[in-house]
């Protein structure tokens, strides 16, 4: 049995959340078209009959400003310490900066077992010279080959979790990363960037579940944004969410969503949200 762990990273937007839940086949983690959208350190496992792939989905790598992006840039280099495996992922329809270059070459000497991956091949290159698997989660290029690549070089061991199992994160954290997945869709700003979401109450019996959750945003003006004309944006995040959690739990789903402020909380007291 080939069984171990493999740290997903790249730049915000490669493309690392879209290729765990591809290949674990579970929204494990919110995909939106903004750069910056994982937060913290996902699990997603890939149980096949004679391996098990524990992937560590991580924010983008980028430079610390605040204390969430600390956190972030925490989250990446704890992954790169569990690792059995590392993959890098870059875009392929984006030229690669020189920084990006020297990341990567750095992280070679780092990462004994390292795999490159040319994420959205099904887009027209930019990157024809690059010596890189390249993979599409819309075409599904190359994706087995991948798998195979990552199961070879994994350890010889029994399996780590059991065969059902494919996400460390609660339904509760699911639902969270839910609603500030649709509000960076839905909201063109700045603004979703300085989110958080808490559950305030989660009530479930065998056919329904009932929750309530406070979203956090950093600016009484803000408030406004995300609530919408008449309520109308945050009653479409609440519809959304309670569709994405019917169909997750196979239960009826009650939704009441809040936003409140609490100023500059990336800075002052983000363990309260990320820890
Ligand atoms: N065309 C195409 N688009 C892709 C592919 N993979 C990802 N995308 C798109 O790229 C964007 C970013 O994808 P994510 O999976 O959220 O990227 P990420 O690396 O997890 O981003 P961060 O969490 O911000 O670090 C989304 O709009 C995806 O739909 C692909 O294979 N082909
Ligand atoms: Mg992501």
């Amino acid at each position: 049995m080939k069984c171990g762990y493999v740290a997903v990273l790249g730049q915000p937007n490669a493309g690392k959340s879209s290729l765990v839940n591809y290949v674990v086949g579970e929204e494990v983690a919110v995909v939106t078209h903004r750069r910056q959208t994982t937060r913290n350190l996902i699990l997603g496992v890939l149980n096949g009959t004679d391996y098990q792939i524990i992937f560590m989905d991580t924010p983008g790598i980028h430079h610390s400003k605040n204390q969430l992006d600390k956190f972030m840039n925490k989250n990446v280099r704890s992954a790169i310490a569990g690792a059995d495996v590392v993959l890098y992922l870059f875009d392929g329809a984006k030229e690669m900066d020189d920084e990006e270059k020297q990341y990567i070459e750095n992280l070679k000497t780092k990462a004994e077992k390292l795999i490159l991956v040319q994420t959205k091949s099904d887009k027209k290159s930019k990157q024809q010279n690059f010596d890189a698997l390249k993979v599409s989660t819309v075409s599904g290029e190359n994706v087995d080959e991948l798998i195979m690549q990552i199961v070879n070089l994994l350890p010889e061991q029994n399996r780590i979790f059991d065969e059902d199992y494919y996400t460390d994160k609660s339904v509760r954290f699911l639902v969270c990363e839910k609603i500030r997945g649709l509000l960076l869709e839905l909201i063109d700003k700045e603004i979703p960037h300085g989110v958080a979401v808490e559950i305030l109450s989660f009530q479930e019996d065998e056919k329904l579940v009932k929750i309530e959750a406070d979203i956090i945003c950093e600016r009484e003006q803000h408030k406004g944004i995300i609530i919408g004309k008449g309520g109308s944006l945050i009653k479409q995040v609440g519809q959304q969410t309670r569709q994405y959690v019917e169909d997750l739990i196979d239960k009826k789903c009650t939704i009441n969503l809040f936003v409140k402020v609490d100023k500059d909380w990336r800075n002052g007291h983000i363990e309260r949200y990320y820890n």
